[in-house]
């Protein structure tokens, strides 16, 4: 077998999502050097169509870290959401109650300022590799190993590895003695991206006897939508008038109309689930992002945790490498749980008030629904209920539990 390619850096991150990407460019504006490891192509991950809701602190965070150039000229500030049951908006004024708003701009397009950034700075990102090993991860000198796109096994040497590498990925399996918490919901969401300008300013959560429906948008041009789907469902089976016409019943309202459009990719459906695995690190291996832990979509906040984790990750590493200091990765976990956990109940909260169970789901029977309708009554006539979710909503300060 021919020998490995050697090479060092100071920490090694395997996966280019936005947690992976927005950790490189944290640590490389305190001058810690890293190398990105992504098993896909550059093409791939920036076209990926995914989260589209950015949390007041994350913008912050971009805007500080100088990454919101494109995100300020481009992102769509909004004030509230809707939330729509009994065919009637109830709006969450955000502004009004916690003072703050979210932004809605894709995931993909942050991906693609992060990739331009890195990359302008002379900073690569290893594409499309495979048959990534993690090795000595309990001694100060761990190492990488992974087959590069033109076939030549490398190994890189590091201090920490950062394992930002998704649900799908290897790192937390190299997590021995994992605590995982989980739950699996009797839904999926199918998506769509729809060429068809938004008829409404911001979200609405609809929730509807034959089940929940999402309106969001990218642009004053594009819809996105999402229908609850049994987790199992075949988009095949999914036409695109079944889709608009199940969109137009879900989401009907006085005075609504929904634009529609050609969609701009292939339908594709989502299983939902909430997952946490407990600790975050092993030795100089830290999780971040869907590594560790998963979120049903309803909350908005998948995307919006990765950062979170990375935001406290980069500090922590900066105090490790930079000043021999330990004290922020030995407490790296417990301090970003706090925020998973606080995700978690929000997500599994909007989830299980908006979605429609089956009649033979515990949830699904009259008292169930009664429950559901109940708190969604509250939730649109309590002023404190409402700052509840808005203050979740647009996202607690960084470092607020
Ligand atoms: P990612 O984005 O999955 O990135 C992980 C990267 O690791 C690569 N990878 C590997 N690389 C090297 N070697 C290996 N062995 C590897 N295995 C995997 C993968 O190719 C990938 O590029 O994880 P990260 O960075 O933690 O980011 C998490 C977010 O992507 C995710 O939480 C959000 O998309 C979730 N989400 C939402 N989050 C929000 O904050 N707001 C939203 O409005 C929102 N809506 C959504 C969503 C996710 C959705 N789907 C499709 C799951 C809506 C949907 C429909
Ligand atoms: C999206 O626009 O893709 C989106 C918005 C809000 C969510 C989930 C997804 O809760």
């Amino acid at each position: 077998m021919r020998k490995a390619v050697v090479m060092r850096t100071r920490v090694a991150i395997v996966g280019a999502g936005p947690a992976g990407l927005l950790l490189s460019h944290l640590l490389s504006r305190q001058g810690i050097d890293s190398v990105v490891l992504e098993a896909r192509s550059r093409a791939h991950v920036e076209q990926r169509v995914r989260a589209g809701v950015l949390e007041h602190p994350t913008v912050e965070l971009l805007r500080e870290a100088g990454l919101a150039t494109r995100l300020d000229a481009q992102g769509l500030p909004h004030d509230g959401i809707s939330l729509r049951f009994d065919g009637e908006d109830h709006r969450i004024d955000f502004a009004g109650l916690v003072g703050k708003g979210i932004t809605v701009y894709g995931q993909q397009e942050v991906v693609k300022d992060l990739i331009g950034t890195r990359l302008a700075a002379g900073e690569p990102i290893e594409f499309e590799v495979s048959d990534v090993v993690l090795d000595g991860l309990t001694t100060d000198t761990p190492s990488v190993g992974y087959t590069a796109a033109d076939g030549t096994r490398h190994v890189l040497e590091c201090e920490a590895v950062a394992g930002c590498d998704g649900f799908h990925g290897v790192s937390r399996q190299a997590v021995p003695d994992l605590r995982i918490a989980e739950r699996e919901y009797p839904f999926g969401w199918l998506g769509v991206l729809a060429k068809a300008a938004p008829t409404h300013d911001e979200l609405v959560y609809a929730s509807h006897d034959n089940g929940f429906a999402l309106y969001s948008m990218r642009s004053p041009e594009i819809t996105r939508l999402y229908l609850q789907v049994r987790p199992d469902a075949d988009p095949q089976d999914w036409s695109d008038a079944r889709i608009w016409d199940e969109l137009g019943t879900r989401l009907a309202a006085d005075g609504f109309t929904l634009n529609e459009g050609p969609f701009l990719e292939r339908p594709s459906v989502t299983g939902m689930r909430s997952m946490v695995a407990e600790p975050m690190r092993h030795g100089r291996l830290f999780l971040a992002g869907d590594a560790a832990h998963i979120v049903p979509p309803t909350g908005a906040k998948g995307m919006n945790l990765a950062i979170a984790d990375v935001r406290l990750l980069a500090d922590s590493l900066g105090d490790l490498l930079l000043r021999t200091e330990a004290t922020g990765v030995d407490t790296y976990s417990e301090r970003a749980l706090r925020r998973v956990w606080r995700a978690e109940h929000f997500s599994w909260w909007m989830t299980s008030m908006l979605h429609r169970f089956d009649d033979d789901h515990p949830d699904g029977d009259a008292f169930g629904r009664a429950l559901q309708l109940s708190q969604l009554r509250y939730t649109v006539s309590s002023r404190a209920a409402a700052t509840s979710l808005a203050e979740n909503y647009v996202g607690l300060p960084h470092g607020a539990l």
